[in-house]
C-alpha cells in the first residue's frame, strides 16, 4: 500500500493532485486543515492537507472506479479497512500475549474484539473525518472570497491593514483598484499608491474650517469626552484667530466641574488678551453670549462628558440648547480605538455639525482615521498634532488626511 500526502488551498485542487497521482482507487485516511501566510489572522491562505493511500497492484476495475472520482470508493474503504486492521492487529499481537483460547476464538466466524475495536476506532475515525470536511467545506465561501485579492494586490491589503485601516475598508479600497485599474497595472507600485491616496482623499472630501463673519456673532461649541484636547485646543483656535486673524474673540467656559478647567482656560484667555467667562447654569451660558454680541467669536468649552454616563450627557444638551451655537464640534482623540470612537460618535452626533481630531502625534498607524470620515456625515474641520498652543493646530483638507492615513512615502518603491 502507497501512502502519500497532498496539500493544496482546497479540497477539490488536493482531490485532483490525489487523482491525478494515485488513481480513483485512491483512500482518504486523513484530512487536516491549516493556516499559511498572512498578517494578523487576516488574509492567512486555508489549506488543506489530504493524505490518501492506493493499492501497490492496480485492482480491478468495478463500476465505481469507472465513475469520476469519488471521496466514498466502498472497495477501496474496504481494503483500507482490512490493510488497517491487519496492521492494528499486529501491533496488539506483539505487544500482549494473547491466549490460546483467544486465538482459537479468532479464527471461529464471530468477529473477534480486535476487529471489533478496531472498525469502532476506525468509524470514529471516519466521522472524524466527515465532520471536519464538512467544516472545511464551509470556509471554502470564504476561502476563495480571499484568493480573489489577486497575488499582486495582497501586499497592499497587508499595508493598508498595517496602517490601522478596518479590514472592511481595506477591502473596499483594493476592490476599487481591482475594478478600474487594468491588470497588467497592478504591480506597478507607483500607479497603485496613487489609486489608493485618490480613493483615500475621495473618501475624506468633507472637510470645512470656521469662516466667520465680519457682521455677526459666531458661536462654536466643543464637545466630546474627557481629555480628548477640547479646552487645548480652544486656546490653539482662539489664539489663532484673535492674534492671527485679528479678530474680536471671547471664550465662555461652562466646565465648572473642575476648578483646574477653568483657571485653565482663563491663563489662556490672558495669554492672548481675550475675554473669559465662567458660567453655571444654561441661562448663565445665553447671559455671557449677549453681554459678548459685539465679539465676532465666542468659543463655548465644556465639560468633558463620557457617551455612556446619561446625566452627564442630557446637562450637556441643556447648554447646548441654550446657548444655540452656529457650530458645534466633537472633538476626538485619534488614539481612541476605532469602536469606540464609533460610539461616541453615535451618542454626540445630534448636538455636533462638525468633527476635531486630536493627538495625531501620539498615533503611528492614522488609519482610523478613514474609518471615522466614512461613518461620519458631518465634516472634519481640524486636526491637532501636539501640545503647543497655539501653533499644533492645522485646518484638515481631504490631501492632508490621505497623507496621514497612508503616510507620506509609497512602501514598496
Ligand atoms: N500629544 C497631544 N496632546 C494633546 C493634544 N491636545 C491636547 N493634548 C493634551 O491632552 C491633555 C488634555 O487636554 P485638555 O485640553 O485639558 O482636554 P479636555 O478635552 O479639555 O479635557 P476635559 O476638560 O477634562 O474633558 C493635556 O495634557 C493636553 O496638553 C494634541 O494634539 N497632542
Ligand atoms: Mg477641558
Amino acid at each position: 500500500m502507497r501512502i502519500k500526502r497532498f496539500s493544496g488551498d482546497s479540497i477539490t485542487e488536493v482531490m485532483n493532485k490525489i487523482r491525478r497521482d494515485l488513481g480513483p482507487d485512491a483512500v482518504i485516511l486523513q484530512t487536516r486543515k491549516y493556516k499559511e501566510g498572512g498578517f494578523l489572522g487576516f488574509f492567512a491562505k486555508n489549506k488543506v492537507e489530504i493524505t490518501a493511500a492506493v493499492e501497490d497492484k492496480p485492482v480491478k476495475k468495478d463500476l465505481e472506479a469507472e465513475q469520476p472520482f469519488t471521496l466514498v470508493n466502498k472497495n477501496s474503504i474496504k481494503k483500507a479497512y482490512e490493510a488497517y486492521r491487519d496492521k492494528e492487529k499486529e501491533n496488539i499481537d506483539s505487544q500482549i500475549e494473547v491466549s490460546a483460547e483467544q486465538v482459537e476464538e479468532e479464527k471461529s466466524s464471530k468477529p473477534s474484539s480486535v476487529d471489533q475495536d478496531a472498525l469502532a476506532k476506525t468509524q470514529l475515525e471516519l466521522q472524524e473525518m466527515h465532520n471536519l470536511l464538512k467544516e472545511i467545506k464551509g470556509h471554502i465561501a470564504r476561502e476563495e472570497e480571499k484568493d480573489s485579492i489577486p497575488e499582486p494586490l495582497v501586499k497592499w491589503a497587508t499595508f493598508l491593514t498595517q496602517r490601522g485601516i478596518s479590514k472592511d475598508l481595506t477591502e473596499r479600497l483594493l476592490s476599487g483598484i481591482l475594478n478600474d485599474l487594468d491588470r497588467e497595472l497592478w504591480d506597478n507600485s507607483d500607479i497603485v499608491f496613487s489609486r489608493l491616496k485618490n480613493e483615500v482623499i475621495k473618501l475624506c472630501a468633507r472637510t470645512e474650517i470656521i469662516r466667520p463673519s465680519r457682521a455677526k456673532t459666531t458661536v462654536v461649541a466643543l464637545v466630546g469626552p474627557t481629555g480628548v484636547g477640547k479646552t487645548t485646543t480652544i486656546g490653539k483656535l482662539a489664539a489663532g484667530f484673535s492674534i492671527i486673524e485679528k479678530r474680536k474673540v471671547a471664550l465662555v467656559t461652562a466646565d465648572t466641574y473642575r476648578v483646574a478647567a477653568v483657571e485653565q482656560l482663563r491663563v489662556f484667555g490672558q495669554i492672548i488678551g481675550v475675554p473669559v467667562e465662567v458660567v453655571m447654569t444654561p441661562d448663565g451660558l445665553r447671559e455671557a453670549l449677549a453681554r459678548h454680541r459685539d465679539k465676532e467669536l465666542i468659543f463655548i468649552d465644556t465639560a468633558g462628558r463620557s457617551p455612556h454616563h446619561e446625566l452627564h450627557m442630557s446637562e450637556l444638551e441643556a447648554f447646548m440648547e441654550a446657548a444655540k451655537p452656529h457650530l458645534t464640534m466633537l472633538v476626538q482623540s485619534v488614539t481612541t480605538n476605532t469602536s469606540d470612537q464609533k460610539a461616541i460618535f453615535e451618542r454626540f452626533k445630534n448636538l455636533s455639525t462638525h468633527l476635531i481630531l486630536t493627538k495625531l502625534d501620539e498615533s503611528y498607524r492614522l488609519g482610523n482615521i478613514l474609518d471615522l470620515m466614512v461613518q461620519s456625515d458631518i465634516p472634519l474641520a481640524y486636526l491637532t498634532n501636539g501640545q503647543n498652543v497655539p501653533d499644533d493646530i492645522d485646518a484638515a483638507t481631504p490631501e492632508k488626511l490621505a497623507r496621514y492615513i497612508l503616510g507620506e512615502d509609497n512602501p514598496y518603491v
